[in-house]
């Protein structure tokens, strides 16, 4: 990954290297962080951070399951992401806060270790590679299923629960894929290993609900305004593997991944980006990179002091 200079940890800057934790951090040990993935970009009036209120909205229901208390406002928060984006004279940028048990007591009743809040931002380009976003991925569906609601709520994002998808992950990349599709308990598909899923067919878009165990993800969530505003129907529908190899087009989304299209699932071609998705990629590269107003109030940029009236 690349440095940047500053960190922000619990109210002030530290240097990046300087932001380390104790061996024995409870997170460490026992997955007990929180945490969010967004991204800033360069835009005309400035860096944008895109929906940075959804995700501090994540952020305080993922903290408030594992009882973690964060001792910020939304609006802190919001003002410390821009303030270390904008101290480190990053444009486009992806921002980590992680809210994290800290140091103090082992076991699992983790209520008396202290919480830690940080805040890291650095640029990270095209998550699946920037040929990926033309040429798509190759997924694999995973043999590791998705946790149920009822073992780790896939609807907060957890740092432990992450270790399922990192299984996912390197049986995916090990057996020759770019990427995992998970399927729930059931059988039905949940998501990407850090990313949503879409199909198209015959016209129609269709995403798995959150009851099927995917995260409730921002970008997916946006792409589904973007693709009702292209006029297309949209169904949040529950799929079954053979939905993916039977897709006229598929792609991922997620904040890291942006849109990036399917290319095969277990080798089953799908063919890479089709129309509909190089139109949603448009319409979203056009939203984050401030070029297209439809959809201007995801861009959330610092709010200014404005001396008197
Ligand atoms: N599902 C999973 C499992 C997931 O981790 C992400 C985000 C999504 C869906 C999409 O959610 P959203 O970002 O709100 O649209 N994954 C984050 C972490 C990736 C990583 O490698 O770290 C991300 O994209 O930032």
């Amino acid at each position: 990954m690349q440095a940047t200079e500053k960190i922000w940890r619990n109210g002030s800057f530290i240097p990046w290297d300087d932001a380390q934790v104790h061996v024995l951090t409870h997170a460490l040990h026992y997955g007990t962080g929180v945490f969010e993935g967004i991204r800033a970009y360069a835009t005309p009036k400035g860096t944008a951070v895109f929906r940075l209120n959804a995700h501090l909205e994540r952020l305080r229901r993922s903290a408030a399951l594992y009882e973690m208390e964060i001792g910020l406002s939304t609006p802190e928060l919001a003002a410390a992401i821009h303030e270390t984006i904008a101290s480190n004279g990053v444009g486009s940028c992806y921002v980590r806060p992680i809210v994290f048990r800290g140091y103090g007591e082992m076991g699992l009743f983790a209520l008396n270790n202290p919480v830690d809040v940080a805040i890291a931002v650095w640029p990270w380009g095209a998550y699946l590679g920037e040929e990926a976003l033309e040429a798509g991925v190759r997924c694999k569906v995973s043999s590791f299923r998705r946790y149920g609601p009822n073992t780790m709520p896939p609807a907060a994002k957890a740092s432990g629960q992450y270790i399922n998808s990192v299984l996912a992950k390197h049986e995916a990349t090990r057996s020759g894929y770019d990427e995992a599709i998970l399927l729930n308990e059931q059988g039905f598909v949940a998501d990407g290993s850090g990313e949503n899923v879409f199909v198209a067919r015959d016209g129609v878009l269709y995403t798995p609900p959150t009851s099927d165990s995917c995260l409730p993800g921002i970008t997916r969530e946006s792409v589904i305004q973007m693709a009702q505003s292209l006029g297309y129907d949209v169904r949040v529908a529950t799929l079954v593997r053979s939905d993916l190899y039977f897709a006229d087009e598929a792609f991922l989304c997620g904040t890291a991944a942006e849109v990036t299209p399917i290319a095969s699932v277990d080798g089953q071609e799908i063919g890479g980006r089709g129309p509909i998705t190089k139109q949603i990629q448009e319409v979203f590269f056009a939203t984050v990179e401030g070029r297209d107003e439809r959809f201007a109030e995801f861009l959330e940029y610092p709010v200014t002091a404005t001396v008197g009236t």
